[in-house]
């Protein structure tokens, strides 16, 4: 991308700088398993979420503006206002899994946060909870409580970034549910524009940033099977991989069963055929 200079690298997202005030989100088809990018790329991964955030974003305008100026053709590329990101990861759950119920089982509680007794892994919570993180430069992010968030951003700012973060989570997970996935979790990231507007960046509600489950499967007391990645992690496991890089490459048939899975996620939640997306990114955004 000769007009654009590369600002900075995800695992498996690129940011370029056009100038001051826009940047290009790049979503490539990398994928990541047990935090280690494999060798083996996912065809169209990096459109399926870059399609999918653009719907998101373009739903939930009433609720907090966003980032996104437009999407290229390509499909796996989005303009986006240049913000001065908040250093706070806003996370939402509505079910117990992962850090969370790591830190439950240790605690009771997770993000200083009490829960009920009782409730077993990959529970539906009572009502959704906000439990920021901080944003690692290297490794996992670190469940902070409240008190600590409001160190960082401020009060003001804090109470108005966990109001939308759960307003967005209810409505998603409300959309999604009424489409056969669960999301059991979600993480936001949101910016402040020159007039110190809160704006709603980077990635909305996709399975990179969110757990999508199958809801036909959903069977709390275990860990549920990624909507995405399960093929993924049922390869890796069977091979015996110590879980430490490099990864190992995937088969085709790996492959083909997970493009799939991704495709089927963008379709049950826009009820847009991919192919449309294909041959005009700009349909998720009507
Ligand atoms: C911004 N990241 C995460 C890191 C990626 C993405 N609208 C914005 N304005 C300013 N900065 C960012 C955004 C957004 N979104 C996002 N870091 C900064 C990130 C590396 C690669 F693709």
């Amino acid at each position: 991308m000769p007009e654009a200079a590369h600002v900075g690298s995800g695992k498996v997202r690129e940011l370029y700088a056009i100038d001051g005030d826009q940047l290009v989100l790049v979503a490539t088809d990398r994928i990541s398993t047990f935090d280690v990018v494999l060798p083996t790329e996912i065809p169209d991964k990096g459109r399926v979420l870059t399609g999918l955030s653009a719907f998101w974003f373009a739903r939930t305008r009433s609720t907090v503006p966003n980032h996104l100026l437009g999407l290229r053709e390509d499909g796996r590329s989005s303009e986006c206002r240049r913000l001065e990101m908040l250093p706070l990861e806003c996370v939402v759950r509505g079910y117990i899994t992962g850090s969370g119920w790591k830190d439950y089982q240790a605690s009771g509680a997770t993000s200083g946060q009490a829960l009920p007794d009782g409730l077993r892994e990959s529970d539906r919570l009572p009502a959704p909870i906000f439990t920021p993180s901080t944003k690692a430069d290297e490794g996992h992010d670190e469940n902070i409580d409240l008190d600590q968030a409001r160190e960082l951003v401020g009060a003001e700012r804090l109470e108005e970034v966990e109001r939308v973060s759960l307003d967005l989570y209810r409505f998603a997970a409300d959309y999604a549910l009424a489409r056969g996935i669960i999301v059991a979790d979600t993480k936001f990231e949101f910016g402040v524009d020159g007039e110190g507007r809160l704006v709603f960046a980077d990635e909305a509600f996709t399975p990179d940033s969110s757990r999508f489950w199958p809801a036909a499967e959903y069977e709390p007391g275990r860990p549920q099977p990624s909507f995405d990645k399960q093929f993924v992690r049922d390869y890796c496991e069977s091979l015996g991989w110590d879980k430490t890089a490099p990864g190992p490459e995937l088969p085709d048939e790996v492959v083909a069963g997970t493009r799939a899975r991704y495709v089927e996620a963008f379709e049950r939640l826009t009820e847009i055929p991919f192919d449309s997306y294909l041959a005009d990114p700009e349909t998720v955004l009507r």
